[in-house]
């Protein structure tokens, strides 16, 4: 290969991000030769990115409107920093177009798509006609926004039930609705329009055939100045919970060869048709009989992003750095060579037994994995305060592997090394969710993330210091410690008494797990902290197993809460307005 790199593409690259993201770019950087600008929040002072960087800057306020999502505080720091460039990492500012246009007005040079291409992808109503225009296969369905109930339900006759409605400034399934039947159809409208507005000041809202069992497959493209565009193979991000991402894996189990190949031309004709340029992602959806349909595009680099760097050997990061510099791709289509498999955990503060809430808090005891295969990409050290103002991940635990297998039994080893005190974390649930056999099927798993039995496990399998229950006077927790005894050494647990605190905590879990008092299993609770938007059912109502109960609005969200059986309503304690807690009762569901 040529020497590709004539001189450092940048003396100094100012990164407008925090945590793993920002290390991860610093890193690149290091290795460019180029000086790192880190910039950070009241609340970051002491965050491992501002001590990795070669210069740091306050930003403001911890609230990521005073910090992170300051554009304007963040081009004078750039300025004043003599930083002749921008990368802003993925969430914050990076797939807004008006932020990059502000960043090249100011005379830097932005480190991702060009700001018409981030726009043509921002609006989904418009990407998708934009891309249904290319020759792209999108999701049957609409590329205007829907009008009425009554479309609605003309839809559902001639594309077939059900539909999904979705946000047109959504993105990652927020804001999706699904519609059974037309008897759904009013009230399924009224709240994709309601969250829509309340998440994004955005009531517009389209229409898809919801596609049963689908796996999620994105495929990774790199464009340069020079009209040059590549993929870079598939991604399965099937395990989701909620449309957050658990586990990302490359190759999928479900593309060969033939169909890699042929989403990944559509996914070059689609990063073409929108003038891309940098590290972008097309998102679709695959369905059983291996038809593929374009979801959206993600103009930036993604958390996942790792695993399409183990299998091809390439630096994604140093590729948008050296793109933005205007170098020429260092490779053509023919160059680019998928070895082994690779597989990424996302290490969330999070408590799987409270409904994978986020669970913020001080990292007390902290040690990564190593060896063989692995990677980990963290901005974390111990003592560090996960912070309730941003995104729970604690790290992001990547491995490579020769083959699937190889990578998953890589990546059992490596959560078992990976100690973490302090919060709750989904390493547990790693461990259970790679050990059932829908996950060594390589089938999509679908409900089983969502399942009480996979969580009970996870809990089981948790380096937790509450899992341990018993003893006469409350609970106790264990600790591992090292015993040595005729020169053998042994691992022994021991039980020690619970602080109160705990206890206290453990006893919310509990509540909000399942029946309160006198009502037993029957009750049905609420997962969340919000507000009770609407109640669908009275005393005495007979209601089916998995009928609507009512709303709970949380971060401007929608929760639907269901029956959990078929039975009467009593004791029915909530009304439409009023603030609800978590584990609160909502009502009892009698057999
Ligand atoms: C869908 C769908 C079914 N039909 N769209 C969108 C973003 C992604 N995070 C989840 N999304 C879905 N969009 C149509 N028209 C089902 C999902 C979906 C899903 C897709 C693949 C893998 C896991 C999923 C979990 C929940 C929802």
């Amino acid at each position: 290969m040529t020497e590709r790199i004539r001189a450092v593409p940048f003396s100094k690259v100012l990164v407008a991000n925090r945590g793993e993201i920002a290390i991860r770019i610093f890193r690149t950087l290091r290795e460019l030769g180029v000086g790192a600008v880190a910039v950070y929040s009241d609340v970051d002072r002491d965050a491992p990115h501002v001590a990795y960087a070669d210069e740091s800057y306050l930003l403001g306020g911890g609230a990521p409107a005073e910090s992170y999502l300051n554009g304007e505080r963040i081009v004078e720091i750039a300025q004043r920093a003599g930083a002749e460039a921008v990368h802003p990492g993925y969430g914050f500012l990076a797939e807004n177009a008006s932020f990059a246009r502000f960043v090249e007005d100011a005379g830097l040079v932005w480190i991702g798509p060009p700001a018409d291409a981030i726009e043509a992808m921002g609006s989904k109503i418009a990407a998708r006609e934009r891309m249904r225009a290319a020759g792209v296969p999108i999701v049957p369905g609409t590329t205007e926004p829907l009008e009425s109930t009554d479309q609605l339900i003309q839809l559902g006759r001639e594309l077939g039930w059900p539909l999904a409605i979705k946000a047109s400034a959504g993105g990652g399934g927020k804001g999706l609705k699904v519609v059974r039947e037309p008897a759904d159809a009013e009230r399924a409208f009224a709240s994709a329009r309601r969250e829509g507005e309340a998440y994004f000041s955005d009531a517009t809202v389209y229409i898809e055939r919801y596609l049963e069992d689908p796996r999620h497959i994105e495929v990774q493209v790199l464009a340069d100045a020079h009209g040059n565009v590549v993929h870079l193979g598939e991604r399965d991000c099937t395990i989701q919970r909620r449309h957050q991402k658990l586990v990302e894996e490359t190759p999928s189990p479900a593309v060969d060869d033939a169909l890699r190949a042929r989403i990944g031309e559509i996914a070059v004709t689609a990063a073409r048709a929108v003038g891309y340029r940098s590290a972008g992602t097309l998102e679709g959806l695959l369905t059983r009989d291996g038809e593929w349909f374009f979801l959206e595009m993600n103009t930036r680099i993604q958390v996942e992003h790792t695993v399409t760097e183990l299998v091809t050997g390439l630096d994604l990061v140093r590729e948008q750095v050296l793109i933005a510099a205007g170098e020429p791709l260092s490779l053509r289509q023919e160059d680019v060579r998928l070895n082994g498999h690779a597989i990424e955990c996302r290490i969330n503060a999070e408590d799987v037994a409270n409904g994978f809430l986020p669970a913020p808090g001080r990292i007390t005891g902290y040690r990564e994995p190593a060896g063989p295969g692995v990677r980990v990409d963290s901005g974390v050290v111990a003592g560090a305060e996960i912070s309730p103002l941003y995104d729970p991940m604690i790290a992001k635990l990547i491995v490579h592997g020769e083959d699937r297998e190889h990578a998953r039994r890589r990546m059992l080893r490596a959560l078992d090394e990976f100690v973490i005190e302090g919060p709750p974390t989904l390493i547990g649930f790693h461990k259970a969710l790679l050990s059932h056999p829908c996950f060594v099927d390589g089938a999509t798993c679908h409900g089983i993330v969502e399942s009480e039995l996979l969580a009970e496990r996870a809990e089981s399998l948790s380096h937790r210091t509450t899992s341990i229950p018993a003893s006469p006077d409350g609970t106790v927790r264990p600790r591992t410690r090292e015993l040595e005894v005729d020169g053998r050494r042994f691992s022994v647990t021991v039980l020690e008494p619970e602080p109160p605190w705990l206890e206290l905590a453990r006893r919310r879990r509990q509540r909000s797990a399942g029946g309160v008092g006198g009502a037993g299993k029957e009750a049905v609770t609420s997962p969340m902290q919000g507000t009770v938007l609407s109640v669908s059912v009275a005393d005495g109502d007979a209601v089916r197993a998995g009928q609507l109960l009512c709303i709970v609005e949380a971060m401007k969200m929608e929760n639907e809460i269901h029956a959990h059986r078929a039975g009467t309503v009593s004791q029915l304690s909530v009304a439409p307005g009023q603030p609800i807690s978590s584990g609160q009762v909502i009502c009892v569901v009698e057999a």
